[in-house]
């Protein structure tokens, strides 16, 4: 999606200088009487539907967003202009759905500081990243596990549920005995970072009630992150892409449903030719 911006038929809205009164600041003075703030920003999102049609609805409105942004700055009170930034990245995104993505500048020339200066500003952006999960159940209502899993998905403001596989029956991979899953793959777009994701994730599956016994044991639900992007991304609880999601028909056919085209960034192959391949290794 971050590519996506740099497309030809990708446009971005500019805001230059908006002017806001506010009280944000680590200093009493500052929190008590408040500054003028100034904020630049960008806001991108694909402009050809309005652009051939003329209509106003089929883009984000820039006098709205301005609205926003005063009303926004008014109504919190943050110590730094960082937590400004990353907030208000976030809520645009979530308040403006056509949004894919928000550079922010919030500027603070008065900050009262000994020195003269022009101005001290901080910078973000953030863009509605697109992620594809695996979800799989194997005991309890394994429907209603997964059901629950999407509704708790969608429910999530940082999360927006985008498409979603059939649910197939999987024979147990892996060399342990235990009942056949219920499994399907998902398309969600995120602002949350992979790891803050996984948490999520992790939360769901324990209001599903997953208690973490036997590994790759039964379960009333596991959700796995499959790709971020085109993020590669190692730590010590999560590997992206998944490790193993080339050994696994469970994962590749659903997948392959709603992604057949998806490139796996390190190998470069597309979900259609890895379920290809796994089909000709067995
Ligand atoms: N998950 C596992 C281990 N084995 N087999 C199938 N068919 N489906 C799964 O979701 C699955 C599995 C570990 O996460
Ligand atoms: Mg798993
Ligand atoms: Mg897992």
């Amino acid at each position: 999606m971050k590519q996506s911006v740099f497309r030809e038929d990708f446009s971005l809205i500019r805001i230059r200088e908006l002017e806001v009164f506010a009280h944000h600041g680590v200093m009493e003075e500052e929190k008590k009487n408040g500054q003028y703030f100034y904020i630049n920003a960008e806001l991108y999102e694909d402009t050809s539907g309005a652009a051939t049609t003329d209509e106003l609805y089929l883009t984000t409105n820039y006098a709205t967003v301005c609205n926003y942004i005063e009303y926004w700055m008014g109504e919190y009170r943050y110590d730094l202009i960082e937590t400004v930034a990353e907030q208000l990245c976030r809520d645009l995104l979530v308040k403006f759905p056509l949004l894919e993505g928000v550079k922010l500048e919030i500027r603070k020339p008065h900050a009262p500081i000994g020195q003269k200066f022009e101005s001290v500003s901080v910078e973000r952006q953030m863009f509605w990243r697109k992620v594809y999960l695996s979800m799989g159940s194997n005991m309890g209502d394994k429907h209603e596990n997964i059901r629950m899993a999407l509704e708790a998905l969608d429910a999530e403001k940082h999360t927006r549920l985008v498409k979603q596989s059939s649910l197939i029956l999987t024979e147990p991979y892996g060399g342990v005995e235990q009942d056949d899953f219920l499994n399907n793959a998902v398309m969600i777009q995120t602002l949350l970072s992979p790891e803050a994701l996984l948490n999520f994730l992790h939360g769901i599956e324990q209001r599903a009630g997953r208690t973490r016994e036997i590994h790759w044991g039964p379960r009333t639900l596991d959700i796995d992150i499959l790709f971020y992007d085109e993020m590669i991304y190692e730590s010590s609880d999560l590997v992206i892409p998944h490790v193993d999601l080339e050994n696994r028909f469970f994962v590749l056919e659903p997948l392959c449903e709603i992604a057949p085209n998806h490139r796996h960034p390190v190998s470069m192959k597309t979900v259609s030719q890895l379920l290809q391949e796994l089909k000709q290794k067995v």
